[in-house]
């Protein structure tokens, strides 16, 4: 968009009294579940094998509910990173969603026969596409009919709010099948176990801050720290809030989204976890850290461009892959840092990033960790092929031992 304007560009100074508006989002429907709608749900949820998948969501209380009705019916919930609901080591919590849906696991017993989606479009696009080959029925709670079903599968929508559908359906719904929710439960926990061994230079970042955190606001950019957030950054009693801007997944404008999330989180302990292209992309949103004293550590995943793309097949297009996509822009993260006067780190183990995060924050502080694209890229598809295994060993033992 370009607006020319005509001079004289004087502004006009009188006070405008207009109050902003509180918020953007839609009013939520106060909506009530007739009698009849309740028990044609409970007759299609009670007793049967629910998977919740909670998609991200504003606040905690959002899907507070969700929690005490997933433990009515020992329903296991796929906890998007956005859900707000990894602030708690909720024992049915499930992380480890991408590895067991992408295809190359069969379910088993696991599989459930209903889909019940809470809140918005998840992070992860295998989950989407798992639920587009779904042949149980998908039902999404929509209390204002404005949440994209990117993946065309919802069969029944509701637009009640999910605390009163699940404080309708809670005196309601009997268990699904224990030996269910036990499957679920021991894939889960055999996930986490290998998912808090990570090494891998990348992987280990979000580990490591869900071990770290407590009572923070993280910010996470799109690209690779979101997906490795999503995989594994694991539950825990620290009541971080993680939020991301997604929709259109952009790259840019993240480091300023951050400050702005410092600047009203009501907590020093502010965390930012970027790429290096998408931190020099809004660099000097810095200039905002400086001019309202925000306290907020960034750490820069600096694997010298786009370390994304090194997953998809053009990777092996060696003559053309750097320019366009590899993208290395050889900027020095620490000259940056003192540009805009931040403490600046350089985590190249495990313990430094560790003992990094153990300092309280008092300004703005650049945690740089170098990584590299290629060992990254392999890093990863180690590390997928041991959960990989892991989670099918979980599998088949259940299989073969049908009294478990
Ligand atoms: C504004 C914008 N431009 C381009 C893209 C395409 N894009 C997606 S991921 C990515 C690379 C991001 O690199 P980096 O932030 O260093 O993270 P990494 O991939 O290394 O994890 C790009 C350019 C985008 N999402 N948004």
């Amino acid at each position: 968009m370009n607006l020319p304007l005509r001079k004289p560009l004087m502004p006009d100074l009188a006070p405008v009294n207009e109050p902003h508006p509180k918020t953007l989002t839609a009013p939520v429907t106060q909506a009530v579940l007739t009698a009849a709608a309740l028990s044609q749900l409970t007759a299609r949820l009670s007793g049967k094998r629910v998977l919740i998948l909670a998609g991200p969501a504003e606040s905690k209380d959002e899907l507070a509910g969700v929690l005490a009705l997933a433990h009515k019916g020992r329903w296991p919930i796929l906890a998007d990173p956005l859900s707000q609901l990894r602030q708690t080591d909720d024992d049915l919590l499930i992380t480890g969603s991408d590895i067991l849906f992408d295809g190359a696991i069969t379910l088993g017993d696991a599989q459930p026969d209903v889909v019940l989606r809470f809140g918005a479009t998840p992070v992860s696009a295998t989950v989407i596409q798992w639920l587009q080959t779904f042949t149980g029925q998908v039902i999404l709670v929509d209390p204002n009919q404005a949440l994209a079903d990117h993946s065309l599968s919802t069969q029944i929508q509701l637009t009640v709010t999910p605390a009163i559908l699940c404080q309708a359906l809670l005196p309601q719904v009997l268990p699904a099948p224990a030996r269910y929710c036990q499957i679920w439960q021991a894939l889960e926990a055999a996930y986490r176990q290998s998912v808090r061994a990570i090494q891998a230079t990348e992987a280990r970042i979000p580990v490591i801050m869900s071990n770290k955190l407590q009572d923070s606001a993280i910010f996470v950019s799109n690209s690779m720290p979101i997906r490795d957030v999503d995989h594994f950054y694991l539950p825990n009693n620290g009541h971080n809030r993680i939020y991301c801007n997604r929709g259109a997944n952009g790259i840019d404008g993240v480091v300023s989204s951050a400050l702005g999330m410092a600047a009203v989180s009501g907590t020093p302990n502010n965390y930012l976890l970027i790429g290096d292209l998408a931190f020099f992309h809004d660099m000097n949103g810095l200039m905002m850290a400086k001019r309202h004293a925000l306290k907020v550590t960034i750490i820069v995943v600096n694997n010298n461009g786009g370390g994304i793309f090194s997953f998809l097949p053009q990777a092996a297009a060696k003559d053309y892959f750097e320019p366009l996509f590899g993208t290395p822009q050889d900027l020095d993260v620490a000259t940056v840092s003192k540009l805009y006067g931040a403490q600046y780190e350089r985590a190249t183990t495990a313990e430094d990033l560790q003992s990094y995060l153990n300092e309280t924050p008092t300004g703005l502080r650049i945690i740089e960790v170098p990584s590299d694209r290629e060992e990254n890229t392999q890093q990863h598809r180690q590390l997928s092929d041991a959960l990989h295994k892991v989670m099918e060993d979980v599998l088949e033992n259940y299989n073969t031992n049908k009294s478990n």
